[in-house]
């Protein structure tokens, strides 16, 4: 038997359903959707985040032992405007180690929160974020190396949002939590008891962990009250490792207005919409005929390479409800006719590509991959070589434009880069459109990808910037690599 064949079957055979990812059958839609509190972030001073530890009841009756930023969970969305230095304090409260990542944010790699920039229990820093890219949805998370999984799908994520006077706002929704709407979707496991349930050793960390419940703005499969008329939710997949591919059950057509970075060119009607962990998209929904709706999304499974697990697939089952949307909000719908091009849209601007980089991602590292069928926790890596704090993985100069071509190993991985937003050029050698696409900061890699990337901050040794699968089980476990700019 060759080594791939064995290892795939080993693979299938510690993957029977059951084990991660199973979905119940019939999930009740909890309470109100939770709306996360707006900050402004400014140039004045007296914002502050502080990482805490709380409770949250997800399930009614039960507490959960929860992480968030100055709240029980998550965070609030912060607002700030391009143009602008946004100024704000972060705080750790917890008795280990946090960063405060700003992901899709165009800072320098001193900014970016990356894991060499450790805030250390009881400490405190403070940020000035000069803001300028264009408006797009955005969210901040905790990336200490090792420890993100954890964090982040404990609570230690939120939403942030940048305005841009040439985005054209007035004839977008634009009322925060009345028809311009956040939507923080993760899975989550519980135990018996109703705390939240977690692993990144074994299965968990080769598949990526996954729950069998979903929760929006930390609530459980929740109702959203919206006016009658054009609906805008901001949707960022905060799921350590699940994708969602997401419809309405009604089959309502929506157009998707936005990607990671930015606005598209136009809108683009769509029936569905995959969404990879750390992925955004903005959509407009048209409530204006009262009808109430049910966001659901197929229960993806694990995609892994064509042929090796025989259909390609693991896992799967009915689809999972997310969100229910009901017609009847407290305020009207402010606009209510589809505009048909954004004068604010991201447009991608790159000089002729100077050089080629290639990135595999890679889970087949020695034995590791034993250790993981054991129950332990993997090596995986990326152009053979586990992620290492202490080693530069590239050197790029600042202002040069590069064609990245990464691909995968085994299974499909979602390939962040930060410090930029990047365009794709082609998906498993097919040329992707930009007009669908927009501006992005992660990738879907099923086999391989090619994107056209340009860095105009510096990252020094001291504090590179990442690449990585943002599956967060892989990222723990080495599927990341770190370069300078200069
Ligand atoms: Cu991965």
């Amino acid at each position: 038997m060759k080594r791939r064949s064995f290892i795939a079957g080993s693979m299938a055979a510690i993957a029977a359903p059951g084990l991660v990812g199973r979905v119940r059958a019939q999930p009740v839609f909890g309470g109100q959707l939770p709306i996360p509190p707006l900050m402004e972030v400014g140039e004045e001073s007296g914002n502050r985040l502080d990482a805490i530890e709380g409770t949250h009841a997800f399930i009614e009756g039960e507490q959960a032992q929860t992480l968030g930023w100055s709240q029980d969970h998550l965070g609030p969305t912060l607002r700030m405007r391009r143009g602008r230095t946004a100024r704000l304090t972060i705080g750790n409260r917890l008795e280990s180690e946090i960063t405060s990542h700003w992901h899709g944010l165009h800072v320098p790699g001193w900014l970016d929160g990356g894991p060499q920039s450790l805030i250390a229990s009881g400490r405190n820093i403070e940020q000035a974020l000069d803001i300028d890219q264009p408006a797009g949805t955005f969210w901040y998370h905790s990336h200490p190396h090792g420890r993100t999984g954890d964090q982040v799908y404990r609570g230690l994520a939120g939403l942030l949002l940048i305005e841009d006077d040439r985005a054209d706002t007035s004839v977008l929704p634009s009322a925060y939590g009345v028809d311009d709407i956040p939507l923080i979707i993760q899975d989550k496991a519980f135990t018996r008891r109703g705390n939240l349930q977690y692993d990144d050793g074994g299965m968990a960390a080769m598949q990526g962990f996954r729950g069998d419940r979903i929760a929006v703005n930390g609530a459980l499969e929740p109702v959203a009250h919206v006016p009658q008329g054009l609906v805008r939710f901001r949707l960022l997949n905060a799921s350590n490792a699940r994708v969602y591919v997401l419809s309405f059950d009604d089959g309502r057509r929506f157009h998707q207005i936005a990607s990671d970075a930015g606005l598209l060119p136009a809108p683009v009607s769509r029936s569905q919409l995959q969404l990879a962990p750390a992925e955004r998209a903005e959509i407009l929904v048209d409530f204006s005929n009262g009808a109430e709706a049910r966001l659901v999304s197929q229960d993806v499974p694990v995609q892994m390479m064509g042929g090796m697990m025989g259909g390609g697939m693991m896992g799967g089952g009915s689809d999972l409800e997310v969100l229910k949307v009901v017609v009847g909000g407290s305020r009207p719908a402010t606009v209510s006719e589809l505009p048909q091009e954004f004068s604010g849209a991201y447009l991608p601007v790159f000089g002729e590509p100077v050089r080629r980089r290639e990135f595999r991602l890679n889970m087949m590292m020695g034995m590791g991959m034993m250790r993981a069928m054991f129950g332990g926790r993997p090596t995986f890596g990326i152009n053979g070589q586990a992620y290492d704090m202490g080693r530069i993985d590239q050197q790029l100069r600042r202002g040069e434009t590069e064609i990245w071509e990464i691909s995968a190993d085994m299974m499909s991985h979602p390939f962040h880069v930060h410090g930029t937003s990047f365009q794709v050029l082609t998906q498993n050698g097919i040329s992707v459109d930009f007009a669908e696409t927009g501006m992005k900061d992660v990738v879907w890699i099923e086999n391989s990808a090619e994107i056209l990337v340009r860095f105009d901050h510096p990252a020094t040794p001291e504090a590179p910037y990442m690449y990585h699968c943002h599956i967060l089980e892989h990222e723990d476990s080495g599927m990341m690599g770190q370069f300078t700019v200069s």
